[in-house]
């Protein structure tokens, strides 16, 4: 072959990968290569979320009452004096969020308050010269976690309402506009940034979840070139949604989904009370039937559940908060199979509930709420035969019966699986059909004679 073709050939071959780079969807800019990078979260369904931070120590909300006006900010700021973290133990921690079933945790590196978790050589408020434990608490947070093979999210507010350089003070008090002075804004995009390169370099984190970004437009926040910057030697990193444009999965904040949303990567995140931080006034705990009424929800609609604990100003967890996370757990342990690394379930139509999907295809989890009343459960549509039937963590072997099949079409009828009382779960019994290859939907209206 000549130089010339070699070259032209050479040309023709780049400018399609270039095609096929980067690719604009809902949540944000995706490179072809993303998917692989998204399988271990895809696969992971529960992250725990920790919001830790000076808010604790009056139990007050996250940065919000401040900002709100509901307290000023120097009284706000009082809270530097009480967070002590003397009882914080991030082994323990670790071993907590592990037993709860979760594959990754993200950590409040840093709240729209300001304050940061670890040891920064930027801005002016931290952990480690400005409030009572004068120690840093995020590295030991992340070892501990890495330690047991948990994934690391770091959460990062774009916003700091309490830096002279940024904008925003409160809803109603502005510092200065970037339009009036570019060179302020310059200088809080190098702080931020400088913070942003520390904690790349110090943590290597699997997740970057931002949060905040409404606050200004994603060319005021500089976000392509914030991404271009976090993916330099780490192209693996995940980045959410709040980086306007720039993210690789969407999140639904306490909204759980109902509809299965379009996107093919999301997470809801969710609050184990009211609120993100520890707040000892708010004891409207969910149950953890609710929790697992959620948590199945999102996995049967392809999404992950990311639920928030918020520890204590001393590094202590709430009983309750602890509690909830071993129940869940423990549910998770005994379903393991029908959780991880399954897809997203079938429609309604053809089972009254939550489903999952091995990812062959050929085993269907059915997850059953409630005790059915003549001990049966109903499913619809399918026609594949199926081979067992069994309940999942239990091991019963289920016996079936099919009605309305006709031998002279193909609609594959309606299957009746005994559910005995004996094999029922408190929470959620999950039923395993194994199929003969993988699932067939039958969705055609039967109207015709197809055969006679
Ligand atoms: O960290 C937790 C919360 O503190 C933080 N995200 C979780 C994970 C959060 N709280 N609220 N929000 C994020 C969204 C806030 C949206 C609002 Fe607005 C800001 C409502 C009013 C001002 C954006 C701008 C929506 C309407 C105007």
């Amino acid at each position: 072959m000549n130089h010339k073709l070699t070259s032209i050939l050479l040309c023709i071959l780049y400018f399609s990968l270039i095609g096929v780079k980067a690719q604009e969807t809902k949540s944000g800019i995706f490179e072809a290569t993303d998917h692989d990078k998204m399988q271990w979260f895809k696969d992971a369904k529960l992250g725990v979320f920790i919001h830790w931070g000076i808010y604790a120590v009056d139990g007050i909300s996250e940065s919000w009452s401040f900002y709100n006006e509901y307290l000023s900010h120097e009284d706000y700021l009082k809270q530097l004096s009480g967070f002590t973290a003397s009882n914080f133990k991030p082994k323990e921690w670790a071993k907590l969020i592990k037993d709860s079933g979760a594959k990754y945790s993200v950590i409040t590196s840093k709240h729209h308050d300001g304050f940061a978790l670890w040891n920064t050589n930027y801005g002016n408020l931290n952990v480690v010269s400005h409030a009572a434990a004068k120690k840093d608490v995020l590295t030991p947070l992340i070892d501990a976690l890495k330690e047991k093979e948990l994934k690391i999210g770091i959460y990062f507010s774009l916003p700091d309402w309490s830096s002279n350089l940024y904008t925003h003070l409160t809803t109603s008090k502005r510092r200065y506009t970037i339009e009036k002075d570019p060179q302020r804004w310059q200088e809080y995009l190098n702080y931020m940034n400088g913070q942003l390169l520390e904690l790349k370099k110090n943590y290597r984190p699997d997740i970057w979840w931002f949060d905040g970004d409404w606050e200004h437009s994603p060319e005021a926040w500089g976000s392509a070139k914030i991404r271009a910057s976090l993916l330099k030697d780490a192209p693996k990193t995940i980045i959410n949604s709040r980086l306007t444009g720039q993210g690789n999965y969407q999140t639904p904040e306490i909204g759980v989904p109902v509809y299965r949303p379009e996107a093919k990567y999301w997470e809801l995140c969710m609050t184990i009370n009211d609120s993100w931080g520890y707040q000892q006034s708010d004891t409207n705990y969910k149950t953890t039937q609710q929790i697992l009424d959620i948590f199945v929800d999102c996995i049967s609609k392809g999404g992950n559940l990311l639920l928030d604990i918020g520890p204590k100003a001393d590094g202590t967890i709430d009983p309750i908060q602890k509690d909830r996370l071993l129940k869940l757990g423990s549910w998770i342990k005994k379903h393991h199979k029908a959780v991880y690394g399954t897809t997203r379930g079938i429609p309604y139509e053809h089972f009254y509930g939550p489903t999952t999907l091995s990812k062959d295809k050929q085993t269907l989890y059915l997850f059953v709420r409630d005790i059915p009343k003549d001990g049966k459960i109903v499913v619809k549509g399918i026609s594949n035969t199926i081979n067992r039937a069994y309940v999942l963590g239990n091991g019963s072997i289920l016996s079936q019966k099919k009605i309305a099949k006709l031998y002279w079409n193909k609609y594959p009828g309606i299957s009746y699986i005994d559910l005995p009382k004996e094999t029922i779960d408190s929470y959620y019994t999950v039923v395993a059909l194994v199929l003969d290859g993988p699932i067939e939907l039958y969705s055609e209206l039967n109207d015709a004679v197809e055969q006679n």
